[in-house]
């Protein structure tokens, strides 16, 4: 076992206290979490100070919600749960929805919140900012855990972290109460408390019959098709993915995230003919990726009328028969089971049948050359295709920016026109289609990457974090937001029915210059009107890395309600629209 003075660097001298403030950050930094995102306040400003004293990166934010966005993706990242920090009740709520999402997306993260007195918060005798945060946050996350003792704080954080990261990832509460934080004991004692987590995502190597019945299913394939999810961006084995890929010589369609695991120009990419490989295909693999609604649940018309086969890996058996009968499950870590199964394959698989691949290839080709003369045209105002065209040539020229990406029209289009190249570097609004996780995915993203960060927002997603700028500006952040604004929610045209004065519910101020909004901060504010206006604009800010923020004005006619999942809106049977 380490000793105290291994664990924390240095031997506390005889005498000497620690308390619940230092042991927090101690037994954070003791498991390499050196970064927080938060919202100072009572109970916490101190241990924000503190941990930045002690060398943490601090990034405060204007709201819990962003900074809980940007831990998030943080833990997508870097495999390592983001930690966002938040005063109690409504810091803790405002973090709260961040923490949903992350378990949703299974992304590693952990909020911290302080809480109020524990004492008075079960007898309910009005505490500040009093409320059972615990019993809140335990239906929304993976676990929540509560320390009470000082000497409970390096084992509380470790069982957080772990619960964080391991099998299948996701958001965990650790609530904290003012109290704790004050609790004074021993240095050397307190040192001793502390836990480092060892191996902490085991592997889990998938059990030897489910490859050989996976790579059973696959060979009696006529026409197989492989879909990627985020889980197989979050594993990173990209080497090995892309070698399963390749010697399969199967078409693969990437879901949004997992853009760029291998490139969208990778010649058995079938992003470009979606519709024809979900209806045709007789075998899916899906690998980390969910038959949630956002592959129709795995029937239906989607899926067309053929009989299918799913191989399916991910690390979670009840993924496995969610929605359909799942021929072959394969339950493991990733990694592993790509591994595995490139093992079992050995070397003369057979490639599918020529006429499948040709077929899909054909109409990849055919539905890229429709699109192509769109993505040219230099139109004023613009329209997405002419102002996706412009931002697509420059993730083509700079494959390694990150992408982040919100908004309905301005997502769904982004999502089809930009191609990616490299993995994990298209952020968005994940499963539950959120808006609002703009600003604090592009923090994030560019704090812990390092790299130049391209976020291109409808104007109604961009409102909902929107005073982050002023976070990137003061953090001096390379990064580009291209607010799409077209002057509403899918549209700007929406008039009134009742006739009143009141704006249509969809609609927003005509002619806004969100630009303004960055010059404010001390940021580079573009209003730009054309395509090519854009593009100079977006490569001057990507050159310079300073903050900038690119009105884009896009004709207010332009989208359609919802993007392209308009499908899911109930109809009224009384009222037409
Ligand atoms: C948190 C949250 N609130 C509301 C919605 C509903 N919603 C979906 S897209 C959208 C905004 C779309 O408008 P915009 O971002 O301007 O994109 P556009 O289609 O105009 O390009 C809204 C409000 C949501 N998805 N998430
Ligand atoms: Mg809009």
């Amino acid at each position: 076992m380490a000793t105290a003075a291994e664990k924390t660097g240095a031997a506390p001298e005889a005498g000497a206290l620690t308390d619940g403030f230092h042991l927090v950050i101690d037994a954070l930094k003791l498991n390499d979490i050196t970064t927080i995102y938060g919202v100072p306040g009572i109970p916490i400003t101190d241990l924000g100070r503190f941990a930045q004293a002690a060398g943490m990166r601090v990034l405060s934010f204007r709201h819990e919600q962003n900074a809980g966005y940007a831990a998030a993706i943080a833990g997508y990242l870097t495999q390592k749960p983001g930690v966002c920090l938040t005063v109690s009740a409504p810091g803790f709520l405002n973090g709260l929805t961040a923490l949903a999402h992350a378990t949703t997306n299974c992304f590693p993260m952990i909020l911290i919140s302080g809480s109020s007195e524990r004492e008075i918060v079960d007898l309910q005798q009005g505490d500040y900012e009093e409320m059972d945060q615990l019993a809140v946050a335990k239906p929304l996350c993976k676990a929540a855990f509560r320390v009470l003792h000082a000497q409970d704080i390096g084992i509380g954080v470790a069982r957080a972290i772990r619960a964080a990261v391991s099998g299948r990832p996701g958001g965990v509460y650790l609530d904290l109460p003012a109290k704790l934080l004050g609790q004074a004991m021993d240095a050397a004692a307190g040192a001793k408390t502390l836990v480092k987590v060892i191996d902490p995502a085991p592997r889990q190597i998938p059990a030897p019959d489910s490859i050989a019945r996976a790579l059973d299913v696959l060979k009696s394939a006529k026409r197989p098709l492989i879909i990627l999810g985020k889980g197989a961006a979050y594993a990173q084995a990209d080497d090995a993915i892309k070698a399963l890929v390749e010697k399969s010589g199967m078409p693969f369609l990437p879901m949004s995230m997992a853009k760029g695991l291998l490139p969208d120009t990778h010649p058995q990419c079938a992003g470009a003919a979606r519709s024809l490989v979900l209806q045709d295909s007789d075998v899916v693999m899906l690998i980390g990726a969910r038959l949630n609604w956002l592959l129709s649940h795995g029937k239906g018309k989607t899926w067309g009328k053929g009989p299918k086969k799913f191989v399916h890996i991910d690390i979670e058996p009840k993924e496995m028969d969610s929605n359909v009968e799942i021929a072959a499950p394969v339950v493991g870590d990733i990694a592993s089971c790509v591994s595995a199964l490139l093992d079992g394959m050995g070397g003369r698989w057979q490639a599918p049948p020529a006429e499948w691949t040709e077929a899909v290839k054909a109409k990849r080709d055919e539905n890229v050359a429709k699109m192509a003369p769109r993505l040219r045209n230099n139109n004023i105002p613009m329209d997405y295709q002419g102002a996706l065209g412009a931002l697509r040539t420059i993730i083509q020229q700079r494959p390694d920016a990150i992408l982040v990406n919100e908004g309905a029209n301005t997502l769904d289009f982004a999502r089809s026109i930009i191609d990616m190249y490299q993995p994990r570097k298209r952020l968005d609004v994940g499963t539950w289609g959120v808006m609002g996780v703009g600003m604090g995915t592009a923090i994030a993203a560019a704090v812990v990457t390092g790299k130049p960060v391209l976020a291109v927002e409808g104007d109604s997603a961009f409102g909902f974090s929107g005073m982050e700028v002023e976070t990137i500006c003061r953090y001096n952040l390379p990064v580009c937001v291209v607010v799409f604004n077209n002057g509403g929610i899918y549209r700007g045209t929406d008039v009134n029915p009742s006739g009143g004065a009141d704006a249509a519910t969809t609609v927003f101020v005509k002619g806004a210059r969100y630009d303004k909004m960055m010059e404010a901060f001390g940021g580079v504010g573009v209003n730009a009107t054309s395509p090519d206006e854009l593009s100079r604009a977006v490569n001057t800010a990507m050159d310079s890395g300073k903050p900038t923020l690119i009105n884009a004005v896009i004709d207010e006619k332009a989208g359609t309600e919802s993007g392209r999942i308009g499908n899911l809106n109930p109809q009224s049977v009384v009222a037409k629209k």
